[in-house]
């Protein structure tokens, strides 16, 4: 078992102390909302309660119990200034804003419409930056992150980090409770044959979509000469790591149903964290047009569309859009 915890780890790379502390409270609500998932079904806490979050969309009793971990968990970290929470409509002032305060978007349990079904769920966050005294927007660009990771809550309970230094996962040690690192560095490979989206929506598709789709179909006897693989998990998290893991791409793109929207998947705590992560492991995000850590978000909950993974196909798709 390797003896690099997580705090040595982010100490080795010499990170100011008060972000290590964001950090291990970050680290310290992954942990704890790990455990609430694992005995959810003791506790009684599958089901749906009967509120909606700010998306209009069905609040599971563990969506509410890993917002408030987070809440209650990083509310003390001496420099964190404000929380974005998908559970939360308004920005959550802890203090007044200094030059140097951390900001931390968050999604604390992402795919929970899979709790009920016992299968993998996460949490994603991203840590940015107050540039200047008093400075309370939080509507900045991807690429001023300065951390992006998720936690996910599989077999095993993993963290998954970004920080400036390639991107590295470490295991949760049950027994102890401390993350160890387990990846030193991971890497997308470039080019695999998996493509994860929601086929149910293929009506709803613009062309670029319908062909890539159709193009990895058709396999080796088509224009891509190779035979493709699909998953669909419907919990980003567990699709962005078996992408991290072995190669692929995932696409939740704009759509005849959601395009009024803006999309399904939210720019600041979900789909920007991940394109940090794929990028720092050499692969690419983009909405098909864009890239999606160069997008200006207008509003906290904006949502975006989604194409995430190996650099070649995420190229490849983004042709298609071209042509
Ligand atoms: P939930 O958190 O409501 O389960 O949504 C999960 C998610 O935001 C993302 O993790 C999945 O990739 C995507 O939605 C699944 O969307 P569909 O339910 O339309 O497949």
């Amino acid at each position: 078992m390797t003896n690099i915890t997580l705090r040595r780890h982010l100490t080795d790379k010499g990170h100011d102390p008060d972000l290590i502390f964001l950090l291990e409270d970050i680290a310290s609500a992954c942990r704890s909302t790990a455990y609430e998932v694992r005995n959810g079904p003791l506790k009684g806490n599958l089901g749906l309660t009967d509120s909606t979050n700010v998306q209009g969309e069905d609040q599971k009793p563990l969506d509410i119990i890993a917002n408030d971990i987070f809440v209650e968990t990083c509310a003390n970290s001496p420099r964190l200034a404000a929380l974005v929470s998908e559970e939360i409509e308004e920005v959550v002032w802890l203090k007044e804003p200094e030059e140097g305060d951390y900001l931390l978007f968050f999604d604390p349990l992402d795919g929970s419409s899979n709790l009920d079904t016992n299968l993998s769920v996460g949490t994603i966050f991203s840590i940015m930056r107050v540039t200047k005294d008093g400075d309370r927007n939080v509507l900045k660009k991807g690429s001023d992150q300065i951390v992006a990771g998720y936690a996910l809550y599989g077999p095993a309970t993993m963290l998954v980090l970004a920080h400036g230094h390639g991107v590295q996962s470490f295991t949760l040690h049950q027994g102890s409770g401390i993350f160890r690192l387990t990846h030193p560095s991971l890497t997308i490979k470039q080019d695999t044959p998996e493509f994860a989206i929601n086929a149910s929506r293929q009506r709803f598709w613009d062309a670029p979509i319908q062909q890539y789709v159709d193009e990895c179909l058709q396999g080796k006897e088509g224009p891509r000469g190779k035979d493709f693989n699909m998953r669909w998990v419907a919990s980003m998290v567990a699709e962005v790591h078996r992408i991290l893991m072995r190669g692929g791409v995932f696409l939740y793109p704009l759509d005849d149903a959601n395009r009024a929207k803006g999309g399904r998947l939210r720019l600041l705590y979900e789909v920007a964290p991940m394109a940090m992560v794929i990028e720092a492991a050499g692969g690419a995000g983009s909405t098909g047009t864009e890239r999606i850590l160069d997008l200006l978000p207008s509003e906290p909950h904006q949502r975006v569309a989604t194409i995430l993974g190996s650099k070649s196909e995420v190229d490849y798709i983004v042709d298609l859009h071209t042509k």
